[in-house]
């Protein structure tokens, strides 16, 4: 049999734990100090329902005094609990910011900004020059057909270009372009004339490489097809583009010969007082039209192509190709 109570004495110990409860709560030093003590003091095996448990032993009357006063204590210590919680984060974030600050006086670190390969920003100095003159940027696969590559640009069978010394093939009989060529005629298959378009892109050979070979470089190939269009206008437009591109030079053209264009040119610009060939153009051949269904009676065209890694070292004066291959920032930075 349980001894008796005196309201006193319970009054008296929820006012010792009040006293305490604040004491700890206070003091609690991290959230899973105070999370223990909630459990310590409000849970079912805690404090305060150990004193409501004691209840019991008083006599009847004087229970619901001590149980409306252990609600008020109990409202408390969880005000207490939650009051001390934001106090301890806002105490962490405070710290966090303190430790976080960064010295805006310490000297940056040292990120270089990098920039176009010189290959590429001389594509763009030719595509713009074009692109001046109304023509439009056409793309294409790397990995070609026989026709697109050959059949379609007039090449016959026994050219040297078709030998295996001379073209990259894969096994199933495709092949890597040997020219931005086939771009072309892609084009020319999906839209009918007038058309005016260049084609700049990555080209493969079988070359070794030396100063002035590698076996993948850069084309960009000039493209015209209108009623009306003779040699004179591929005279202008070559002589503009040159001129724009290497400043006011003498240009002249020889007579040449490519299989896709009749008649054909090589082109020359005077450099620094020496000639230097940079380009070869052309008519394009009737054969070529044929190929497409366009009728050379109503159609012509002329069309030109370059290498833009003979570009870049003329303008650049770089007496080696594979200064732009290597990858050395020491020589590609002062471009
Ligand atoms: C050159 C020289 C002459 C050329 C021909 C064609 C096409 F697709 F119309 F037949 N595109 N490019 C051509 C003509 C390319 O490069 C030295």
């Amino acid at each position: 049999m349980s001894t008796t109570l005196t309201l006193e004495e319970l009054t008296g110990q929820l006012a010792a734990l009040e006293k305490e409860a604040s004491q700890a709560i206070a003091t609690a030093v991290d959230a899973a100090a105070l999370e223990q003590l909630r459990i310590d003091l409000l849970g079912k095996k805690g404090r305060l329902s150990g004193v409501l448990g004691a209840m019991g032993r008083l006599p009847g009357d004087q229970r619901p005094l001590v149980g409306q006063r252990a609600n008020v204590l109990k409202e408390q210590l969880q005000a207490l609990l939650q009051q001390r919680q934001t106090g301890l984060r806002q105490a962490a974030l405070a710290e966090r910011i303190a430790a976080e600050t960064i010295d805006v006086t310490l000297p940056a670190s040292h990120v270089p900004p990098g920039h176009r390969h010189p290959l590429f920003s001389t594509t763009d100095a030719i595509v713009d020059i074009f692109c001046g003159l109304g023509y439009r940027v056409v793309e294409g696969p790397d990995i070609e057909t026989d026709h697109y590559n050959f059949e379609a640009l007039n090449i016959p069978a026994d050219h040297p270009a078709r030998d295996m010394q001379d073209t990259f093939y894969l096994p199933d009989g495709q092949l890597l372009r040997t020219h931005t060529s086939p771009v072309q005629i892609r084009h020319l298959e999906q839209h009918a004339p007038p058309v005016r378009v260049i084609a700049p892109g990555r080209v493969y050979r079988r070359d070794a490489v030396d100063a002035t070979h590698s076996p993948v470089f850069h084309q960009v190939e000039v493209l015209a097809i209108d009623e009306g269009l003779d040699f004179s206008h591929l005279r202008g437009t070559v002589t503009h583009f040159l001129r724009a591109f290497f400043g006011d030079l003498p240009v002249r053209f020889r007579a040449s010969y490519f299989p896709f264009t009749e008649p054909s040119a090589e082109v020359d610009v005077q450099w620094r007082g020496r000639w230097l060939e940079v380009m070869g153009c052309g008519m394009v051949d009737p054969a070529v039209l044929e190929g497409l269904g366009l009728d050379p009676e109503r159609w012509s065209g002329f069309a030109a192509g370059l290498g833009v890694e003979r570009f870049c070292m003329v303008r650049h004066g770089i007496d080696d190709i594979r200064r732009l291959y290597n990858s050395d920032l020491r020589f590609l930075e002062q471009f």
